[in-house]
């Protein structure tokens, strides 16, 4: 049996013994690695994911009346581990299916949580493809997409769709290109003698207080940048404004050099006569008097987005040693860009002692786990450093209906 059978499995089990009857539907999602494109999907710029072999599975059937119960493997081992928050992701996604309780909810992982490899995304995807089919509702896969990134948002993260699309979406063997304007997807074959290693810094990444309110104050940011590049050209950045609306050119590089290295939302928005509203949302992402690092911001997400472009060429033509060289850029601007630890470093550069060709944080960053890239023959001798081999896997499934 494999990982997923196993995991389904589990939630099933789960389900009977604690609410006495089986479970009418289950829905298996996998996490995801992101391979390059690092906080460019909410600037609407490509990304590289690629949905790993790592499972969370939601088992749902009839609960009490205008309730939700829920319970995980996790909380009903009491020497698992502590999975902080998670019903927040299932009231959400219950919420985001259209139903207002009497359903009940089992789940079962073998998916790290808060390690940035998506488990809230994996959750949320699978909890709203089990209650929706459950209740005959025949969602297309794009609106499943929407409905988990609506659910996510709700809880105040203002991320982009990466997660949420690889995860519905990603095919076996393959990484998936996405692009968000025009919207657009394709999948790029991983070549088979190339190893995807993933590590954990051992740091947990939540999506919680602190972590949050850094991966907010960097949309802010991204969004003061496209704001002050628009003005200069004499475009309009959209609304959010987004650094892909004017992405492109090859006169931007320079003109972001002429960015403040720092400047408050409220700043800009008296500079260019804005709406602060647009900028830093309702209630405010961050305080508007606070300055953000904004050339940094839009030098990292600008340069990120060309190293989509060179890394899916690179997966294309079988250039590992490129591939790994652009893996190390992205980490180095990300260092900058301010959402790498020391940690990260640490176990960047043993990995790359290690026979890695490259390695880089992955997802948010502020902990989590790296992904490394090595050649099939070292993976051992790599993985020997810590992780393990991700393989490229499908996107979420379900089975059974209502009985
Ligand atoms: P993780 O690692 O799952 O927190 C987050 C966002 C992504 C993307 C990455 C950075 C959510 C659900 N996920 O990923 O959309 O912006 O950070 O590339 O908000």
């Amino acid at each position: 049996m494999g990982r997923r059978e196993r995991c389904a499995e589990g939630a099933v089990d789960l389900f009977q013994r604690r609410f006495g009857a089986p479970p009418e539907t289950v829905a298996v999602a996998p996490g995801r690695v992101n391979l390059i494109g690092e906080h460019t999907d909410y600037c609407l710029l490509p990304v590289l994911p690629m949905a790993i072999d790592r499972w969370v599975a939601v088992a749902v059937g009839s609960g009490p009346e205008g309730r939700i119960g829920a319970i995980s493997t996790a909380e009903d081992d009491p020497d698992g581990p502590t999975v902080e928050g998670w019903t927040r992701y299932v009231s959400a996604a219950v919420a985001a299916s259209g139903i207002d309780g009497g359903v009940a909810v089992a789940v079962d992982a073998d998916l790290p949580a808060a390690g940035g490899l998506s488990s809230s995304s994996a959750l949320t995807v699978a909890v709203i493809a089990a209650i929706t089919t459950w209740a005959g509702l025949d969602l297309e896969p794009d609106e499943l997409v929407r409905r988990a990134v609506e659910a996510e948002r709700s809880l105040g993260v203002a991320g982009g769709e990466m997660d949420q699309t690889v995860i519905v979406h990603g095919r076996a063997g393959t990484a998936l290109r996405v692009d968000f304007l025009p919207p657009g997807r394709r999948t790029v074959p991983v070549p088979d003698d190339w190893t995807v290693l993933l590590a954990d810094t051992g740091v947990p990444a939540p999506k919680a207080a602190g972590a949050r309110r850094s991966y907010n104050a960097r949309v802010v940011a991204t969004r003061l940048g496209a704001i002050l590049l628009a003005d200069r050209l004499g475009m309009d950045a959209g609304s959010p404004p987004a650094l892909g609306r004017i992405a492109g050119g090859d006169h931007l590089a320079a003109l972001v050099e002429d960015l403040p290295a720092q400047i408050s939302s409220a700043e800009v928005v008296r500079l260019v006569d804005g709406d602060l509203h647009a900028v830093v949302g309702e209630p405010p992402l961050v305080d508007p008097a606070v300055p953000l690092s904004v050339r940094d911001a839009a030098r990292h997400v600008l340069s990120e987005a060309i190293r989509v472009d060179r890394f899916e060429e690179a997966m294309r033509s079988g250039d590992l040693d490129g591939a790994g060289i652009l893996l190390g850029d992205s980490q180095r601007s990300l260092e900058r860009f301010g959402v790498s630890t020391p940690g990260i470093e640490r176990l960047v550069a043993r990995l790359q002692a290690g026979g890695a060709v490259g390695a880089r944080l992955t997802g948010a960053g502020f902990g989590g786990h790296v992904v490394a890239l090595c050649r099939r023959e070292r993976a051992a001798e790599v993985a020997a450093v810590g992780g393990f081999a991700a393989r490229a896997s499908d996107g979420v499934s379900v089975s059974w209906g209502r009985s």
